[in-house]
């Protein structure tokens, strides 16, 4: 077996929330008045909420206060949570469920590697909280993507070394997090071009043909 051990980034790779992410930062910059577009929303994949909102700010036309900026963010998360009532099991990925179940059975280890704080609540409701044999999220963090805290809080749940962890990424900045563990990182999606990657994958089954 080539890797033991299997870490997953949540949003864009397991579910996709990536979409109300957008939603929710859409609502908030078109409030403040402020321009905002998909392009934009790219920068912010992987990246903390208040690192998001800092990105979204660069195109304010004044400056907000450490206060004010609390308060968007919160604002943002319960749009976000409002637009999460609506995830069901059906808005897990391509191939996910099926895979995570034939990854247990081949004795990988797998686990959770998100900057999400909302992780457990979205992984409950696509019915995922008991897929995985460790989960490490934004709320047990202090740094978010690229830094690779996250990561390697996963590994060390797993009771695993870094370099024998297969990251599982869709953005730039979690293919740089999971590069800096000392981990070798599959990219999907966007990260798919990553020159960074070590493998690309058009679909998670895919991993079954790496790990083999
Ligand atoms: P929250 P991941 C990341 O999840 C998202 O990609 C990113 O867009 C979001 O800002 C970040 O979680 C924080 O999410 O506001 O729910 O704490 O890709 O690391 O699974
Ligand atoms: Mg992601």
């Amino acid at each position: 077996m080539r890797y033991e051990n299997i870490i997953f980034d949540l949003d864009g790779v397991l579910v996709s929330t990536d979409e109300y992410h957008y939603q929710a930062w859409q609502k908030i910059a078109d409030e403040e008045g402020i321009y905002f577009d998909r392009a934009i929303n790219n920068r912010l994949r992987g990246v903390s909420r208040m690192e998001s909102l800092d990105i979204i700010l660069e195109r304010a036309g004044k400056k907000y206060t450490q206060a004010e900026k609390e308060a968007l963010a919160q604002r943002k998360n319960t749009y976000y949570q409002q637009l999460l009532g609506q995830l069901t099991s059906a808005d897990t990925l391509k191939g996910v469920r099926e895979t995570l179940l034939d990854l247990r059975q081949k004795d990988v280890h797998i686990a959770v590697g998100s900057s999400s704080k909302n992780t457990m609540r979205i992984l409950k409701q696509v019915g995922l909280e008991n897929a995985f044999d460790a989960i490490a999220d934004g709320t047990e963090i202090t740094k978010s993507k690229p830094d690779p805290e996250v990561f390697l809080l996963a590994a060390q749940k797993l009771g695993a070394k870094p370099e024998t962890c297969l990251v599982v990424e869709d953005a730039a900045a979690g293919v740089n997090a999971g590069c800096n563990a000392g981990m070798p990182v599959a990219g999907i999606g966007e990260a798919a071009k990553s020159p960074r990657i070590t493998y690309a994958i058009a679909e998670i089954s895919d991993l079954l043909r790496i790990i083999a």
